[in-house]
């Protein structure tokens, strides 16, 4: 990819439109990016796609679809390079090019083995002239799971913590209903629909006993929820178990677990996943997201509780960090959000970026990122 002029301004707007509808298809693509598409034709946008729910059609192909004969002579804008190996139903390349679209303006590169610079080829070898590079930053953001599971073989991590103002999230007799309000809980469940699993420990699913569903009125996708039970100890009593018509139930457990268990869970109908111990027992984490990803997740919303937070914090699992606070203020006796991570210095200490704060009823939010470097993908 070569970049020989910054793109005109109305090309980073038609693609941040592009980005916006892909962005609508999050936690229900997987294990496919969810990509988005806008053709547009004298200033009009003309058709539009993003990927289905389970990762086809592509975005390409609905946008196409919907631009009919329209599409000739459009500019087409795709959110990751068109793909070039034919999946199910033909590469995404074959149909820009029979579509007549006459130039295409894409964000990332895709690093796929099987697309990696051969869509950009494809077009280009076609006559079509090509721009790759436009709004990248906001691309690598939005397909961070899907980049993520691809280069480095593990989903992308947010970290939802919601606490109290000094920092803990119950207390010390474990109750925690509720710290954050009704408004601040609700977006917990937008957030849900937004990624492709929630996962929590053992321990919270104890003592809670959540269904960690997305109930959201309208069109919502059903995030599978993950449990890490080492041991598989967890009661089939459970709202997880109650629900499991609602949405799939993965829990990833260790070697040392009682086979009466397993035959429960499986005749339930869970999907038990294998994973490797650490060092201190419990289950090793990079081992068990890498077997996630595996399976094809590339969106995880971690909601706790503190063992698993801390686990994710100390070993830089985590992506996104999400911070609801409410005023309240709980003591020093009461359950910390993360436990402990042995820093002497501050500069010792796991540092987000800033990146949106905002009011949530009597709560806010604030989101906050880790840096990540796919350089490689930018032109
Ligand atoms: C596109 N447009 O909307 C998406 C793309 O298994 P398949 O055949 O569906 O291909 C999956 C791969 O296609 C996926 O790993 C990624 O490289 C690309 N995803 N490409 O042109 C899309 N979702
Ligand atoms: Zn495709």
């Amino acid at each position: 990819m070569s970049r020989s002029m910054p793109p005109p301004p109305s090309d980073e707007l038609w693609m941040d439109s592009a980005l916006r509808h892909g962005r609508r298809g999050q936690g229900r693509t997987w294990p496919n990016p969810s990509v988005g598409c806008i053709i547009v034709r004298h200033g009009r946008m003309v058709g539009r796609g993003r990927t289905m729910p389970g990762g086809r059609p592509h975005a390409e192909a609905v946008a196409v679809a919907s631009a009919g004969i329209r599409a000739r002579g459009s500019t087409a804008y795709v959110t990751l390079e068109p793909c070039a190996h034919v999946g199910r139903s033909g590469s995404c390349a074959d149909r820009l090019v029979e579509a007549g679209v006459s130039r295409v303006v894409t964000a990332l590169k895709d690093p796929d083995q099987r697309v990696a610079g051969r869509g950009h080829q494809r077009l280009r070898s076609a006559g079509i002239e090509v721009f790759a590079g436009c709004s990248s930053e906001s691309a690598v953001r939005d397909h961070r799971g899907f980049l993520l599971k691809t280069v480095v073989g593990r989903p992308m991590v947010t970290l939802k913590l919601a606490m109290s103002l000094d920092g803990r999230v119950a207390c010390r007799t474990g109750h925690s209903k509720w710290v954050t309000g009704r408004p601040a809980r609700r977006l917990v469940h937008v957030m849900r629909s937004q990624h492709d699993a929630v996962l929590v420990g053992r321990g919270t699913a104890q003592a809670d006993d959540p269904s960690l569903t997305c109930r959201l009125s309208g069109d919502v996708g059903a995030p599978a929820r993950i449990v890490l039970d080492t041991r598989l100890g967890i009661s089939t009593g459970c709202k997880l178990a109650a629900s499991i018509d609602d949405a799939p139930l993965w829990i990833c457990h260790g070697t040392d677990c009682n086979p009466q268990a397993v035959r429960e869970w499986s005749s339930l109908g869970a999907r038990l996943v294998l994973c490797r111990h650490g060092p201190e027992g419990g289950l090793d984490l990079d081992d068990v997201l890498k077997k996630l990803a595996m399976l094809g997740i590339t969106r995880i919303l971690c909601e706790g509780g503190p063992r698993v937070a801390t686990s994710l914090i100390a070993k830089d699992l985590v992506d996104d960090l999400v911070g609801f606070t409410a005023g309240l203020v709980l003591g020093g006796d009461a359950m910390p959000s993360v436990g402990d991570l042995h820093c002497l210095q501050v500069g010792d200490g796991h540092r987000f970026n800033l990146l949106r704060v905002d009011y949530v009823g009597d709560d806010t939010i604030s989101v906050w990122t880790r840096p990540l470097d796919f350089h490689h993908l930018l032109p």
